[in-house]
């Protein structure tokens, strides 16, 4: 082949192709684990398209219990009232580490990963949150805000209980691992570990330890999993209202190589008289630090205990989305759990709210379960 039949045959494409190859916009649409499986690249590439068009609506616990009821197969107490299931449904770990069957809240392991299974097998997405025990003394999450117990400290490397908190982690591991369909396919999830960071609530809150130590805990957290060919799993980051500014953000955030979902928990702005504008402001300082970092932006979790508000979806809720061309570029909205008659966040047929809820299902731009395209493939 002569010199200038090469050059244009083989080097201009090949160049092409290469240049093409290192389209960072291409790379970036990449979760943080480069060995991710296939249902988790797509889910994470088809959420980051969906979040400029539309939010999805998220609930704890959605498909095991509500208001007066637990297991019935195929009920969700949002389906009861708009026909429709979450497109989102959160789990909690807190109490596998233990090796319970059980979790903090009564929620039977094997029945929580069938309907992680069942969840998947409707086009949903699951997500997980962990309310870790510690192995100090081996008591929950909580902690006395004046407390000077130092847990992170000793389970993060070089820590006296270092070892404890890698059998506590390669539990989880498994756990994620035993997450799959009939034919073996790993169901992707949503792990958000250690949220709330920046309250004084829980042992790896503000005050019980150093931002280094947090930050050093998470990431091993991340690295650990990843290590342990744990490639089902999407990571976020979840600190709690506390912040103004992104600086104020991103003070313990652990680094844009461990997260893939940058989010936060808020269930007091809305309270405030100014609350639609304290939370499309935080919404909106969330979705930019993701669309300039190329990540998923989430709201992780809210709601009202009890919901005594009767408008809150569609008069609060709805309307901090909507604060801004910004504030409305996010993935999920995650309400909190309906445990019991005392204990809820988020409606139930029959509840005052539920109208408001059904039409806050009803707006164009909020997805529920058939509002979803296909999100694995
Ligand atoms: C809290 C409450 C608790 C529960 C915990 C973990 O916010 O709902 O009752 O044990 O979450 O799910």
């Amino acid at each position: 082949m002569c010199k200038r039949v090469y050059f244009y045959v083989i080097c201009i494409p090949v160049l092409f192709t290469a240049l093409l190859g290192c389209n960072s916009s291409n790379d970036l649409d990449f979760p943080i684990n480069k060995s991710a499986t296939s249902e988790t690249n797509s889910l994470y590439k088809n959420l980051k398209t969906m979040q400029y068009h539309a939010t999805m609506l998220g609930h704890q616990d959605d498909l095991a219990y509500g208001v007066n009821w637990q297991y019935e197969p195929g009920r969700s107490d949002i389906k009861d009232v708009t026909g429709d299931y979450p497109a989102l449904v959160g789990w909690e770990i807190g109490q596998l580490e233990l090796d319970n069957s059980v979790n903090l809240d009564s929620v039977p392991f094997a029945m929580m990963r069938q309907f992680i299974v069942e969840g998947y097998e409707m086009g949903m997405v699951n997500t997980i949150s962990w309310h870790t025990f510690e192995p100090v003394t081996g008591f929950n999450s909580w902690v006395d805000k004046d407390s000077t117990k130092t847990v992170v400290a000793q389970i993060i490397p070089g820590g006296a209980l270092h070892h404890e908190y890698n059998i506590m982690l390669s539990k989880v591991a498994d756990f994620f691992l035993s997450l799959k369909t009939k034919n073996g396919t790993l169901i992707p999830v949503i792990f958000r570990p250690f949220h709330e960071n920046n309250g004084d609530w829980f042992w790896w809150g503000q005050k019980h330890c150093t931002t280094e130590q947090y930050k050093i805990l998470f990431q091993y957290t991340v690295d650990y999993l990843l290590q342990h060919d744990v490639n089902n799993v999407l990571f976020a980051y979840s600190p709690d209202r506390f912040f103004t500014t992104t600086e104020e953000y991103l003070e313990r955030y652990p680094g844009d190589q461990y997260v893939d979902v940058i989010g936060f928990d808020d269930y007091q702005s809305l309270n405030q008289e100014n609350g639609v504008e304290l939370l499309g402001q935080k919404l909106e300082i969330v979705n930019t630090l993701a669309k300039e970092r190329n990540k998923l932006s989430a709201f992780t979790e809210t709601g009202v205990e009890t919901m005594p508000d009767t408008t809150w979806f569609t008069e609060k809720l709805y309307k901090a989305l909507k604060y801004s061309d910004i504030s409305d570029d996010v993935s999920y909205v995650m309400l909190w759990r309906n445990d019991n008659i005392t204990h809820f966040y988020s409606s139930f047929k029959g509840h005052s709210s539920a109208e408001n809820l059904n039409a806050f299902f009803k707006k164009e731009d909020i997805s529920f379960r058939k509002d979803l395209p296909e999100l694995y493939k």
